[in-house]
């Protein structure tokens, strides 16, 4: 035990693996330290999902590491890890041709050295890209985005099992959004960006990722679908999409019609993963209890739906306690007179919810 811990708080200088952990290899040793929650490792959510075929992922921050609740929690319980933010442009080549991957490199060792999968986030998106992108012309934005692809993709070749190369291209009518440079190349540089990858990273497996197209007839689904649909038709390498399941539970789409749309999107020859869920309880009527039974329901919905579609492959929860979600910072956390949003699995004290009960169970099928 001593000698786990001692890794688990030493992750960050820790030699390399320099190989993946193989799909549902079964679970490393596993840690409780006093705080870190009460489920035993036994039927911790990994260990649970197993038979499902399913991996439980968590996207991880290296800032919150230092708190050795939180790396031993997540590896208790999760077989997938995002990074939540070492990935990005912002993060990886902050100076046009100077890349830094130390942050991204100190998540890929913690995943390896626990077997967890990892899902690279993200290659091309409008967010969090490093300012000088922005004052490129067409000819040197398009460079730019190939090197950035192929130099961030090599990096990790061979120990990312799946890659969100392009993220959030299509706005709510689903049309290529106006507000990332990226559609000044018009749309093939979507098809760009994951034939770069691809060839930077061949056993990769490709993702879109984008928000808001849970729900089955809106113009955005449609033009996500229209848009992932003429990749693979076109045989550009994409092997998957990725649903964010950032959802106001106000207008959540029922468990049925998630299961429609997944199917839907199936049937193209995709693989689905549900990237970033978080169900914030702000924006649930009622009590405290209330809102907690609810956040529950909702999150079994959730996975039910995965369940229910073979191409589905997994779950991962956007943080791991409601003390590091991205709803809990000021610039996104509720609104005047609106309750906190705490939409994670574990509360503050590292201490499993309801929700996670609910997911749990619903991954034991009971
Ligand atoms: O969780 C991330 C937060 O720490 C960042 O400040 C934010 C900046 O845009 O990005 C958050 O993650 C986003 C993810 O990368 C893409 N989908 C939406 C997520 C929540 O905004």
């Amino acid at each position: 035990m001593k000698v786990f811990l001692m890794s688990l708080l030493t992750f960050s200088v820790a030699a390399c693996v320099g190989k993946s952990a193989a799909p549902n290899s079964g679970s490393p040793p596993v840690a409780n330290p006093a705080g870190a929650g009460t489920a035993n490792a036994s039927g911790s959510l990994r260990e649970t999902a197993l038979p499902t075929k399913r991996k439980m992922g968590v996207a991880l921050a290296t800032y919150f590491m230092s708190d050795a609740r939180y790396p031993a929690l997540a590896a208790r319980e999760f077989d997938s890890l995002t990074p939540e933010n070492e990935m990005k442009w912002s993060a990886t080549e902050p100076n046009p041709g100077q890349f830094s991957f130390e942050a991204g490199d100190r998540l890929v060792e913690f995943a390896e050295q626990h077997a967890m999968r990892v899902r690279g986030h993200t290659l091309v998106w409008h967010n969090q890209l490093s300012p000088w992108v922005k004052g490129l012309n067409e000819s040197e934005l398009k460079s730019a985005m190939l090197r950035h692809v192929e130099r961030v993709a090599s990096r990790w070749k061979g120990r990312i099992a799946q890659w969100d190369v392009v993220n959030e291209a299509v706005d709510d009518q689903g049309k290529l959004r106006q507000n990332s440079p990226f559609t000044a190349l018009g749309p093939s540089y979507i098809a760009d960006a994951f034939r770069a990858a691809h060839e930077a990273d061949p056993n990769a497996l490709l993702f879109y990722n984008d928000y808001e197209i849970e729900a089955y007839d809106s113009p955005k689904t449609r033009g996500a679908y229209e848009l992932v649909k003429d990749l693979k038709e076109s045989g550009v390498p994409i092997h998957g999409i990725g649903f964010q399941m950032h959802v106001d539970p106000r207008g959540w789409p029922s468990a049925d019609e998630m299961q429609k749309n997944l199917e839907r999107f199936a049937k193209l020859g995709l693989l689905l993963e549900l990237t970033e869920i978080d169900v914030p309880l702000g924006e649930i009527p009622g009590d405290a209890e209330r809102k907690l039974a609810r956040q529950s329901e909702l999150a079994r919905g959730v996975v039910h739906a995965c369940l229910a579609v073979p191409a589905c492959t997994g779950l991962t929860f956007w943080g791991l306690t409601d003390k590091h979600s991205w709803l809990s910072t000021p610039e996104w956390g509720p609104k005047k007179g609106r309750g906190p949003h705490l939409p994670l699995l574990f509360d503050e004290s590292y201490q499993p919810k309801p929700v996670y009960h609910g997911v749990l169970a619903e991954l034991a099928g009971r």
